[in-house]
């Protein structure tokens, strides 16, 4: 069956680049974006756009109508550091958002959902090193919160309702067409327009925090393979771990030297320090590697060099 696809939340740092791919995939008259607000010129003129609010279901089913929807991504979503300091509309955009969603796919208006989840899922009481699928999960972000509350919504919804609703728990993602906002781990995005720009950076975590991270292109590739992939494939309707890289600031900084040589970084922690800390250092991503074939394809070294000569040649 052809797919005509929504993505909501489709002017953000992920949504940017999953549109460029959905068009290339699906065609980009199949592809419709929509964000509340306009997203970058590529974004907007290389296919249909629609302004929406995710958290408005009856603004969502005009535009799944209008064009014939079969799948819907839901990006919309408020992140753990803006979050810290919006408690009431994170949870109000994150949940809202993903329930009418949800809602939609059970009226059978749409018959595919992705939902990101994070590893924001997991706490301080989870163990830190390759962190299982199935673990303790005490969140102390409301952003953790709501992807803790969204991961069992979606699990519920597919039980119950036999809704096809697919997950991933993303690491912290770095791309360098589209900055992140609000979230913990945008430190390393930011660092290597800084590196480029001014040759130095003082990073807001501490040299030793270690966090799982992705590149953006394997992001993308993993958001339309599990997509893509049989229905029978997907075991897990809560989200899938995934992992690809694993990094400190400290070792971030020790990459961009081996390009930019008088490279320098201070540090300056703020509450950022204490999300961080929560978090775990790597991700154990077996059950997304044997259920659906994920493997990534970028390392910390392979990442820092496309990002900077991307940079560099802007
Ligand atoms: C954040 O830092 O809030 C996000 C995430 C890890 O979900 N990038």
């Amino acid at each position: 069956m052809s797919q005509t696809i929504l993505v909501l939340g489709a002017s953000g740092q992920i949504g940017t680049e999953l549109i460029e791919k959905l068009r290339t995939v699906y065609g980009s008259a199949h592809v419709v974006a929509s964000d509340i607000r306009n997203g970058s010129p590529s974004l907007m003129n290389s296919g249909p756009f629609e302004i929406i609010d995710a958290t408005d279901k009856e603004a969502i089913l005009t535009v799944v109508k209008k064009y014939n929807i079969t799948q819907i991504y839901l990006l919309a979503a408020m992140l753990s550091a803006t979050g810290e300091k919006f408690p009431h509309k994170a949870w109000n955009l994150n949940m809202t958002s993903l329930l009418a969603v949800l809602d939609l796919a059970k009226d059978k208006y749409i018959n595919q959902v992705f939902w990101p989840s994070s590893i924001a899922v997991f706490g301080s009481t989870s163990p830190k090193i390759q962190t299982p699928q199935k673990t303790i999960m005490e969140p102390s972000t409301v952003y953790g919160i709501s992807k803790v509350s969204g991961e069992f919504w979606c699990n519920y919804y597919h039980d119950k309702y036999g809704v096809d609703v697919r997950s991933i728990r993303y690491p912290g993602i770095i791309s360098w067409k589209t900055k992140p906002g609000g979230g913990t781990t945008d430190y390393a995005v930011d660092i290597f327009f800084k590196a480029v720009e001014q040759g130095s950076f003082e990073c807001f975590l501490n040299k030793n925090s270690c966090l799982p991270m992705m590149y953006m292109e394997d992001a993308v590739d993993a958001t339309v393979q599990i997509m893509q992939v049989n229905a029978d494939q997907i075991k897990i309707r809560t989200s899938y771990n995934l992992s690809a890289m694993n990094f400190s600031p400290k070792e971030l900084a020790l990459e961009i030297q081996r390009h930019i040589p008088n490279f320098t970084i201070t540090y300056k922690t703020d509450y950022r320090q204490a999300i961080a800390d929560s978090w775990p250092d790597s991700i154990d991503d077996t059950k997304a590697r044997e259920d659906w074939g994920w493997t990534p394809n970028y390392t910390l070294s392979k990442m820092t060099k496309v990002i900077l000569e991307n940079l560099v040649a802007q």
